[in-house]
């Protein structure tokens, strides 16, 4: 085995785990155009069978995050079964208010107290499906805002918010949480009402120790400091989960560590400083869509990347690198990061798949496994599971 990954930092590894969505199996696309691919699920049992495989090859991806209403089944005891059968778990329920008529001009933030009520409901539900899968977290996403200055009274929207979370927050048992999540953009274009990580903060903040800040890393203006803010919410306890892609323009949702490996490499560094890792408060989700590419493989490569990448931050040399920054040595300093940075590790990583009786590499793995060929013929008529984003 190769000395470049010691004992130490494989247990590390051994530990990581990574949730998937159950909406990187669907179909998706852009507002323009989804396109169908074969094989594609038809029901939230197929996509747990889809993720189970991610599993199975990588060993890295036990829990699947649920969607609500796309996840909806008559019966989530026996989804929970199903995937319990296939050696996963059901994850984090997401809940939806952004494809209703109702919440045109907002939902936990709306004017109008039937529709906040009408919003609130669907979380409370969203709450009694997490007590049926056992879920621990609830994620919320709001897609509310304005688009022109005046038409919303922004003051009153963040009291409306917290008033809101309030009551959906009473709902949770003990050892359930809820994780904010925030967007700088879309669908509202001139404001939104949890836009950047300080206003998650201050909301959840308020709620108390169950509430927690969710970072989905393709959610900041170009040129953000994503690592900086990671270190924050570490730092004060409230970073609760990731939601892992990586984006070129707006909120592209393509595979992590795809568009820019050295970001995911300096957010991990943060996380392994600030004692994030394999950390149960803080969870690794990926959010991400496969529009053009395969769905199961675009799967398997994002998480083997989120691996690789977690195993070059464990490399950081951080005595030489605390040395370095004592004594005013910027250029040893960035050196010891970039000589991290820029090891390969992935021959490395294959021997230790290997010697776990893994496949050294999954990607080949799935190509040979004959799954693909099999969903291909056996199902017809896949599901969408998607939104322009
Ligand atoms: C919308 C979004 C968000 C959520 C998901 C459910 O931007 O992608 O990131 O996590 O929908
Ligand atoms: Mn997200
Ligand atoms: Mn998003």
């Amino acid at each position: 085995m190769s000395t470049q990954l010691t004992p130490e930092i494989l247990s590390t590894l051994e530990k990581q785990s990574i949730e998937v969505p159950s909406w990187a199996y669907g179909n998706s696309g852009t507002r323009f155009k989804v396109f169908g691919t074969p094989g594609t699920p038809r029901d939230p049992f197929e996509k747990i069978a889809d993720a189970a495989e991610v599993n199975r090859l990588t060993g890295l991806a036990p829990a699947v995050a649920l969607h609500i209403p796309w996840d909806l089944v008559d019966d989530f005891s026996k989804l929970r079964a199903h995937a319990e059968d296939l050696g996963v778990q059901l994850g984090t329920v997401n809940s939806n208010t952004f494809q209703d008529d109702d919440y045109k001009f907002g939902a936990l933030t709306h004017e109008d107290a039937a529709i906040r009520r009408k919003a609130i409901d669907h979380h409370l539900q969203c709450v009694d499906v997490m007590d049926e899968t056992g879920s621990r977290d609830l994620k919320i996403w709001l897609a509310e805002g304005s688009n022109y200055p005046g038409q919303a009274d922004m003051r009153g929207r963040q009291d409306r918010l917290q008033e809101s979370l309030q009551e959906i927050y009473a709902r949770l048992s003990d050892d359930q949480r809820l994780v904010l999540e925030y967007k700088f953009f879309e669908p509202a274009f001139y404001h939104t009402d949890v836009p950047d990580w300080g206003t998650s903060y201050a909301q959840v903040a308020s709620l108390g120790e169950k509430a927690m800040v969710c970072l989905d890393t393709g959610h900041h203006a170009p040129g953000t400091n994503i690592e900086f803010i990671v270190m924050q919410l570490l730092r004060l306890g409230k970073l609760g989960s990731f939601d892992f892609n990586s984006r070129f323009y707006a909120d592209d949702d393509l595979i992590v560590g795809a568009a820019d490996p050295f970001q995911l490499f300096r957010i991990l560094v943060e996380v392994v400083r600030g004692d994030g890792l394999n950390n149960p408060d803080v969870s690794f989700m990926l959010d991400q869509c496969h529009n053009v590419e395969e769905k199961i493989p675009g799967q398997i490569r994002s998480v083997l990347n989120v691996q690789e990448m977690t195993a070059r931050a464990l490399l950081l040399d951080r005595d030489a690198l605390g040395a370095a920054q004592r004594s005013g040595d910027v250029l040893g300093a960035n050196a010891i990061m970039m000589d991290a940075f820029y090891t390969d590790v992935r021959p490395a990583l294959a021997e230790w798949r290997e010697s776990r009786g893994l496949p050294a590499d999954p990607m080949a793995a799935y190509a040979a496994s004959g799954y693909q060929a099999k969903i291909n013929a056996d199902r017809v008529g896949g599901a969408q599971a998607s939104w322009g984003a």
